[in-house]
């Protein structure tokens, strides 16, 4: 009689090899004992069983499982510190029908993230969270977490976690299942083999449930961090059960998934019609496409401008990317001010480019825009070496530091003056920027003008303004 072996082994979903910094690609980076190797484990085997690896995106967290990447066969996104859930509303929304999953630990989901993971849930994300529930901040070496125990020492509660200074650890599952949306919301334990295999079950609901299109899924895993507890393996998985599951109820809070019906949202397809319309543009149809030898040579510009609030900084920003989008160019405008409500600073960063924009942020700006003194002193060193400076002489009085750099002096306050338009020196800007880098002509320029202004009647006047500027340029800079 033969018998069959029962062989084990790894799940497809998994990587081959861990390839890593350092080598070791058979085993994780985690602890002996880590509660996040089991976690990995039953959401590879679900993922392999349920088919579904090949749509899924993970969204490791900042933590110790941040290098969940480096085991998954899966998509994979890195997210900031409690934001795996705003990211992976990102993917979803736009992916509807991929598997997203928001992997985060205690520090991450119920501290910095505390409000991400609420309003996901809320929103009813179609989404699957795993939490790993360690009662500590592992990665940083064990500082007290929102899911602490009370008595509980960490390096940052070495007298043991007390209700008067830190409050009473949360209980994330209580929390999110008071809420409408969740469909489903479990605790599981990982202390024991019976938990384990509890988890593993609650691990493929969650997971089909997403499927489904059912909505967001909450599994709550008790897991043990041998290294920030400063226990052995076998007391880690004691305390668990002696300590974490008397405060920390194993059990399901909520479960709709029977009686929920399935839905994936598509995301809404607008027309370029619908889209002008609803943003006001107004300017449909008026398009410059450019020729294929314009794209060619177009060199992205990286823009940062800045100045103080009134000086229309902004509007500038705005206003040039807009005539750059008519140009058929990609176009981001982004703007950051500071809490003052007026007369504070003030900058955008604008990005036009012939392909997709990934971030809208300018660190490193090619041109640079500085309308006063302090936006110089912030800015002058970010500029990346050859890059443009155009600096308001009318109001900057120093010369630049920078030798690597280009720069124009422009009294574009002046100029603005002279015409009796001092709030226009943003439109005398514009109108030297395009006659120096001849980017497009001015008349696109002044035809967009009066769309994007709010007050209508200072259209005539902001034309003017565009069009001393590129006089300025003329007369000044003979190229
Ligand atoms: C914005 C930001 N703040 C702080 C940190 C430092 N930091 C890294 S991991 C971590 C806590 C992680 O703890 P937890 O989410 O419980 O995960 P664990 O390591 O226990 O799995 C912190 C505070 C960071 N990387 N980014
Ligand atoms: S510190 Fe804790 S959570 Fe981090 S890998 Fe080690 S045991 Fe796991």
């Amino acid at each position: 009689m033969t018998t069959k072996a029962n062989v084990l082994e790894k799940a497809t979903a998994f990587y081959d090899h861990f390839e890593r910094k350092g080598g070791q690609d058979q085993t994780t980076h985690y602890c002996p004992g880590c509660g996040h190797g089991n976690v990995h484990k039953l959401i590879a085997e679900a993922l392999d069983d349920l088919g579904l690896a090949e749509r899924t995106v993970f969204v490791s967290p900042v933590g110790c499982s941040v290098f969940a990447y480096y085991y998954f066969d899966t998509g994979n996104i890195q997210a900031a510190h409690g934001r795996a859930p705003a990211v992976g509303t990102g993917v979803k929304r736009t992916r509807p029908h991929s598997i997203v999953i928001s992997y985060q630990g205690d520090g991450d989901l119920a501290s910095i993230g505390g409000l991400e993971i609420i309003h996901a849930a809320n929103r009813g994300e179609n989404m699957t969270v795993f939490f790993i529930n360690n009662a500590i901040y592992g990665m940083t070496g064990g500082q007290m977490a929102p899911t602490s125990l009370i008595g509980q020492k960490t390096s940052t509660s070495p007298y043991g976690r007390t209700v008067e200074n830190e409050g009473y650890p949360i209980r994330m599952c209580e929390l999110i299942s008071t809420l409408e949306s969740p469909v489903y919301v479990e605790r599981c334990q990982l202390a024991d083999v019976k938990g384990i295999m509890a988890a593993r079950k609650a691990v493929r609901k969650a997971l089909q449930n997403q499927a489904d299109g059912k909505g967001f899924s909450f599994v709550e895993l008790l897991s043990p961090c041998p290294t920030g507890w400063k226990m052995t393996t076998h007391d880690s998985l004691q305390w668990i059960k002696d300590f974490m599951i008397p405060y920390f109820p194993v059990k399901v809070f909520k479960d709709e998934s029977a009686t929920r019906n399935g839905r994936i949202r598509e995301p809404k397809e607008y027309t370029d019609e619908e889209l002008f319309k609803a943003l006001n543009l107004g300017l449909l149809g008026e398009s410059q496409p450019r020729d294929a030898e314009f794209l060619k040579n177009f060199k992205t510009v990286e823009m940062k401008i800045a100045g103080f609030g009134g000086q229309g900084v902004l509007t500038a920003g705005a206003i040039l990317a807009a005539a750059a989008m008519q140009e058929n160019l990609e176009v981001s405008w982004i703007p950051s001010y500071g809490p003052e409500k007026r007369g504070g600073t003030a900058n955008c960063s604008v990005i036009l480019s012939k392909d997709s924009i990934g971030s809208p942020m300018v660190v490193s700006p090619n041109v640079l825009v500085v309308m006063n003194d302090p936006s110089l002193d912030t800015f002058e060193d970010a500029v990346v070496s050859g890059g443009l400076v155009i600096v308001n002489s009318s109001i900057i009085t120093r010369k630049l530091k920078r030798t690597d750099v280009d720069v124009l002096y422009i009294p574009l306050s002046d100029i603005a003056a002279d015409l009796g338009l001092n709030a226009a020196a943003n439109m005398v800007l514009l109108g030297a920027y395009l006659e120096y880098t001849k980017l497009f002509p001015l008349d696109h320029l002044k035809k967009i003008i009066p769309y994007t202004l709010k007050r209508k009647t200072l259209a005539e006047a902001n034309v003017k303004a565009a069009e001393a500027g590129a006089q300025w340029m003329r007369d000044n800079n003979k190229r």
